[in-house]
């Protein structure tokens, strides 16, 4: 059942939250400038967003946050907003939403892919997505229909259980009416197959409380990654191998296809039309002809630029990918420098094996000076003691290891490699000494 909102909000947040940042994603249906006029004629203005902006505005209480009505901008960017709540940070993300008039389906993807990428890249995962759609649209075709194909591809499966289905407009509407098209919403056909795999039913009433409600409830759960994330940043896809890129790629193609077909139609009729000398009907024809070829080359257009961004990215990816071949032949030939005095004070030793963190450096040629001022990356440099479990040990710098049998028995992995430190006597480069690792 969803949520009524009528019961005592807990403005506790769960225990394991304070101090953390939760993120939390707002995404749905979008608004629509209705016709070519309306930007001039305010009265006939209607926000038909699904209330992603308001709800931030709401819940965070900043009055930054752009609403549709106020200056009629939709929202196109991504854009986030923190706010304390009970000791924990809770970041909300005003997304976008997908809507064939204002901007392209590839450009409003591309934002969102790009911003969401970059926060798993800094490993910033969403403890929950709520997903609005209002209460107040009589019909589920069109923009909502497409909204929540987009939301799946972009979502997958696995994340369905941080997902919250969210109904807003409440307000606007009678209650009875309301709660008939929620249960349609349910159905099967729109929501009920992301029910049946853990999304939730949810609706919001307009308020900061009823918000909160929300996202109280999402803040115990574990971030998990989207689909897009995994499939960009972990697969290293390109937009269009992505499923919501395909998915926006098979929808160009059928709309290019749909409106070959209807131009063709069109020009059939208009040439009967032609034939029977009927000018009125010819002009009609025309008209509407030229309103389709615009729509025809529109998708067509949009078609191509995702397949010049994808050949793009492809290439990109080849160049990383050949780098990246040449720096692990690089590497193959390489030996792992460690300064000595890059080890400061090491603990005392326990047990058997141990290992202690310092820096290290890529050497190509022993004997080229310049390459010990490389940049450095961590190491661990790990160790077999031959000591009894129990007895400690007491080992202070890697120039007294190397005094006390650092050697064969120390030794860096990097990835599956091992390095091994195959000579007892540090070499001197630069003023500095160096204990040297080389593959084996
Ligand atoms: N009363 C009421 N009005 C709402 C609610 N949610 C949204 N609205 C109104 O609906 C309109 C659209 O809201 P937005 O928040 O801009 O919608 P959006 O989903 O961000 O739309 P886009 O940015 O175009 O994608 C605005 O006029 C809001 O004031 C709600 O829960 N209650
Ligand atoms: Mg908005």
């Amino acid at each position: 059942m969803p949520t009524t909102n009528t019961e005592h909000v807990s403005t506790i947040p769960p225990k394991d939250s304070l101090g953390t940042e939760i993120i939390i994603a707002l995404m749905g249906v979008t608004g629509k400038i209705q016709s070519l006029l309306e930007p001039c004629i305010r009265w006939l203005r209607r926000a038909t967003g699904s209330g992603k902006s308001y709800f931030v505005r709401e819940v965070s209480g900043n009055s930054e946050v752009e609403v549709s009505g106020d200056l009629y901008s939709c929202t196109s960017k991504v854009k986030s907003y923190s706010f304390e709540y009970g000791g924990a940070r809770i970041t909300l993300v005003d997304t976008p939403g997908f809507n064939d008039t204002n901007r392209s389906d590839m450009e409003v993807l591309k934002e969102i892919t790009d911003w969401t990428s970059e926060s798993y890249r800094k490993e910033r995962l969403l403890s929950g997505i709520i997903y609005l759609h209002p209460i107040t649209h009589t019909r589920l075709e069109g923009s909502a229909l497409k909204n929540l194909r987009m939301f799946r591809n972009l979502c997958g499966q696995k994340v369905l259980g941080n997902v919250f289905l969210t109904t807003t407009q409440w307000s606007n509407v009678n209650l009875r009416e309301a709660e008939l098209r929620e249960n349609r919403l349910r159905s099967q056909d729109f929501w009920g197959g992301l029910i049946g795999k853990g999304a939730t039913l949810q609706r919001f009433h307009g308020t900061r409380e009823s918000g909160l409600e929300l996202i109280h409830k999402l803040m115990s759960n574990i971030p998990k990654p989207l689909d897009i994330q995994d499939q960009i940043v972990k697969q290293n896809m390109t937009l269009l191998e992505t499923s919501a890129g395909k998915c926006i790629n098979e929808e160009l193609i059928a709309q290019e296809k749909r409106h070959k077909e209807e131009v063709e139609s069109l020009e059939k009729e208009r040439q009967e039309a032609i034939n029977a000398k009927d000018d009125e009907m010819n002009k009609i024809l025309a008209e509407e002809q030229a309103k389709v070829q615009k729509k025809l080359e529109k998708a067509a257009a949009e078609k191509k630029l995702l397949a010049e961004l994808h050949a793009a990215e492809v290439r990109k990816r080849e160049e990383e990918e050949r780098k990246r071949q040449e720096e692990m032949a690089r590497r193959e030939k390489s030996v792992i420098a460690v300064a000595t005095e890059d080890i400061s004070v090491i603990a005392h030793i326990h047990t058997f094996l141990g290992g202690y963190l310092t820096r290290g450096r890529w050497i190509f040629d022993i004997n080229n000076h310049e390459e010990f001022e490389s940049n450095t990356f961590a190491v661990e440099i790990q160790y077999h003691v031959k000591i009894l479990s129990g007895v400690e040990i007491p080992v202070k710098t890697l120039r007294e290891l190397s005094g006390e049998g650092m050697g064969k028995s120390n030794y860096i992995f990097v990835g599956e490699v091992r390095y091994v430190c195959k000579s007892r006597t540090p070499i001197k480069r630069g003023g500095r000494h160096f204990v040297i690792f080389r593959k084996g």
